[in-house]
């Protein structure tokens, strides 16, 4: 893909969930298809982008998507600007860790604060995040918890090996494309 080809389709995604779960770890990996231990922990608000090709089910072919992912301080949750974080985020990615189960309660505030404050229509991806590690939270149960808030997809992944995380980023594209594909049909049959 060169530089200049015009990207149409432009997401901006939210990462949520408990300090530590790995939000920050897991758009490196995305972004730089690194692991560095020694980077700084997330100090305000901070976004990263990517583009990625995404399968148009309707149009069989790939369309460049662009990704603009932002990580959130977890402090910044009782911040008074966080409405302005939330706003117009088209697809919310909620994190938590495998290994420690408080990470995976925690996200039930997580998705209702998110959805008080998001449009309706908000995709909603769920990662069970740190699978290199032994597990506390089985996979039925992050599943589980997704289908209960009507997530999209459900996905478990390391940032430590990359294991899952271009994948679950880019089915969260795919899905984003759909509906916006969705929505231009609704507009042309309103024409
Ligand atoms: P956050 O942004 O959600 O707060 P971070 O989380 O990305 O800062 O990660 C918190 C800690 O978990 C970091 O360790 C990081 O290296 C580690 N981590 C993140 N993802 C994974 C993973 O998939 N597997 C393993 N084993 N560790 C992970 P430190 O020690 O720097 O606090
Ligand atoms: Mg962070």
């Amino acid at each position: 893909m060169t530089s200049d080809e015009i990207v149409k389709y432009i997401y901006k995604i939210l990462l949520l969930g408990d300090p530590g779960v790995g939000k920050t770890s897991l758009l490196i990996r995305f972004v730089d298809n690194t692991f560095d231990p020694q980077y700084k922990s997330t100090i305000g608000v901070n976004f990263l982008t990517k583009i990625v090709k995404a399968f148009d089910e309707e149009e069989k072919d790939e369309k460049a998507v662009k990704l603009v992912i932002w990580d959130i301080a977890g402090q910044a949750r009782a911040a008074s600007y966080r409405h302005l974080y939330y706003r117009a985020a088209e697809g919310i990615i909620l994190v938590f860790d495998v290994t420690n189960p408080s990470s995976f309660y925690s996200l039930s505030h997580w998705v209702s604060d998110a959805l008080s404050k998001t449009q309706p229509g908000t995709i909603i991806t769920v990662l069970g995040n740190k699978i290199d590690l032994p597990r506390i939270i089985s996979r039925d149960e992050g599943y589980g918890f997704a289908r209960q808030i009507h997530s999209a997809v459900y996905s478990e992944t390391s940032a430590k090996t990359g294991r899952n995380v271009e994948k679950s980023f880019k089915v969260l594209a795919e899905f984003l494309l759909k509906r916006s594909k969705k929505m231009e049909g609704l507009r042309e049959n309103h024409q």
